[in-house]
């Protein structure tokens, strides 16, 4: 039998190549490679970087799919399932939006892989998909092996993707990790990352736990960066701000090698931490008292910031910024609110009739940073141009030297000279994706309904 996996692009203008700047490996790829039975041929496309050859025969097609390539998903799904291959959909978008994808696919998997994949590999041998594989409770991590052999000759950065936990306990209104893993973390056994970090050390400078909260179980991740004491690797994770206040941690995080952590502040507003569930953010002195922690242990800060929400006005972005450049943050991100299907805040636009376009991955109107709801404080229009202001006066030259120079981000030499590499690529990055479309533009004709 043969398997082809695709991890679809968001999109692509006509006659051009997808934007290339942050190409890292494809995990959940790797991870449903590693996954399927050993007499399986596996084959690998990255929409991102190859074309996808819909020609080449295969048995079985399976595409991850996110709210942001949903769109491209569902051409390519169209694109073999005209040639007659059976398709199937999962990820976080099917989890969140199974209807949707289940009218462009076979099959779809709900929730986590682990333990359905096997399942449905038999059930296509056997020419007997069924239409839904749902997973509700959290499998167990301990047997994840990502097959990584796929990535060979394709050119990913040098950085070693590799999960240690999955999920968070927090329950922010926006974010999509709450609804699929119901707010809930597993971990996987400790010995099991540290073998595969040794696998991986000798081509890779940098490592990135992809974990959505690294710190959601503190106990556990404590125990965890002892193990990474002696393997001397660079890393860099996210986490919630409540490790920042745990001296213990911050010695820890440090001793193992952690190079930076990115942490959703997301507003300088408490009323808006409130109103997304986030008012742990202010615990202990807040947001400079957590960052002088972070600064006096030299760990590096990529802050990232939302706008649009009821209490932000056209005044909340030059004081969030001033604030960012203050705080001398490694990188920032200022995004603006984004409505994902599924979320509590999706259902509180969908209640107040302030969603712009009913479902705007779908939508031909919407484009990459277009405002998808209504906001209280301004215009969508003033959303999207201040939050690109935003960026610009962040990764102005005078704003990169300013940070450069501060003593946390200039404290190790590998990765102050990749301030500026990183720096550099946000400020190019800054208006490129704007107005980029959902789905490949020069694709034609219909997509094709399953069902
Ligand atoms: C690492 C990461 C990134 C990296 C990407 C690294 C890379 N390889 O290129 C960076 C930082 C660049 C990034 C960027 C963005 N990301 Co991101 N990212 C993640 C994160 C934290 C981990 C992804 C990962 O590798 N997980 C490990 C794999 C193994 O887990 P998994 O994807 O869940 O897969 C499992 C199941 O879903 C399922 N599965 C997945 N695919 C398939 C396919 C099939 C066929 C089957 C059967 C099963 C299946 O099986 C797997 C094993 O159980 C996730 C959160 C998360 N927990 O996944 C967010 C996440 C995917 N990102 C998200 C978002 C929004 C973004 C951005 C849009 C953010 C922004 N504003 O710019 C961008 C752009 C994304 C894009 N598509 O281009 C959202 C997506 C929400 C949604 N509704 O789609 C997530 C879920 C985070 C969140 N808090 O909501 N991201």
């Amino acid at each position: 039998m043969r398997l082809t996996i695709i991890h679809p692009c968001i999109g692509r203008k006509p006659g051009q190549k997808y934007i290339r700047t942050w190409q890292m490996e494809a995990l959940p790829a790797a991870t449903l490679a590693g996954l399927t039975p050993k007499d399986v041929e596996v084959r690998f496309y990255d929409d991102r970087m190859e074309m996808i050859p819909f020609d080449e025969s295969t048995d079985l097609v399976a595409i991850s799919v996110e709210t942001y390539t949903a769109k491209r998903a569902y051409q390519i799904a169209t694109e073999f399932r005209k040639r007659k291959v059976p398709v199937v959909m999962g990820g976080f978008h099917a989890s969140l939006c199974p209807d949707e994808v289940a009218q462009y696919a076979e099959a779809v998997v709900c929730g986590e892989a682990e333990l359905l994949w096997p399942r449905v590999i038999d059930d296509a041998r056997h020419g007997r998909l069924e239409k839904f594989y749902r997973q509700s409770d959290r499998p167990s991590l301990a047997e994840l092996k990502p097959d990584r052999s796929i990535f060979r000759g394709k050119n990913y950065l040098p950085i070693g993707l590799i999960e240690s936990g999955r999920g968070c306990h927090f329950k922010c209104d926006f974010c999509a990790v709450q609804t699929v893993f119901g707010a809930t973390q597993t971990r996987r056994p400790i010995d099991r990352i540290v073998a595969e970090i040794q696998a991986m050390k000798r081509d890779r400078k940098l490592f990135f736990f992809v974990d959505d909260n690294i710190t959601s179980n503190l106990a556990e991740a404590k125990e965890f960066f002892r193990a990474l004491i002696p393997l001397r690797i660079r890393w860099v994770s996210q986490s919630s701000i409540n490790a920042a206040h745990d001296e213990e941690f911050l010695e820890l995080l440090v001793r193992s090698g952690c190079q930076g952590v990115l942490i959703g502040f997301e507003s300088l507003n408490p009323e808006n931490l409130k109103d997304m569930n986030k008012s742990f953010n202010m615990m202990r002195g807040g947001f400079e008292k957590a960052l002088a922690n972070l600064r006096r242990h030299r760990i590096r800060v990529y802050g990232t910031f939302i706008f649009g929400y009821d209490r932000d006005t056209v005044d909340s972005f030059s004081a969030t910024v001033k604030f960012a450049r203050d705080q001398s943050l490694y990188i920032a991100a200022f995004n603006h609110l984004t409505p994902f299907p599924g979320t509590p805040l999706y259902t509180r636009l969908q209640r107040e009739g302030r969603l712009l376009y009913e479902r705007w991955w779908l939508d031909e109107r919407y484009s990459y940073n277009r405002i998808p709801f209504q906001p209280r404080g301004m215009e969508p229009e003033a959303l999207q141009q201040n939050c690109l202001g935003a960026r610009r006066e962040f990764y102005s030259w005078r704003s990169i030297a300013q940070r450069g120079f501060a003593p946390v981000n200039r404290s190790d030499w590998f990765m102050w000279r990749n301030f500026y590499l990183i720096n550099a690529l946000h400020r190019n990055d800054v208006s490129l994706r704007d107005h980029y479309p959902l789905g490949d533009e020069s694709w034609q004709g219909q997509l094709l309904n399953a069902n």
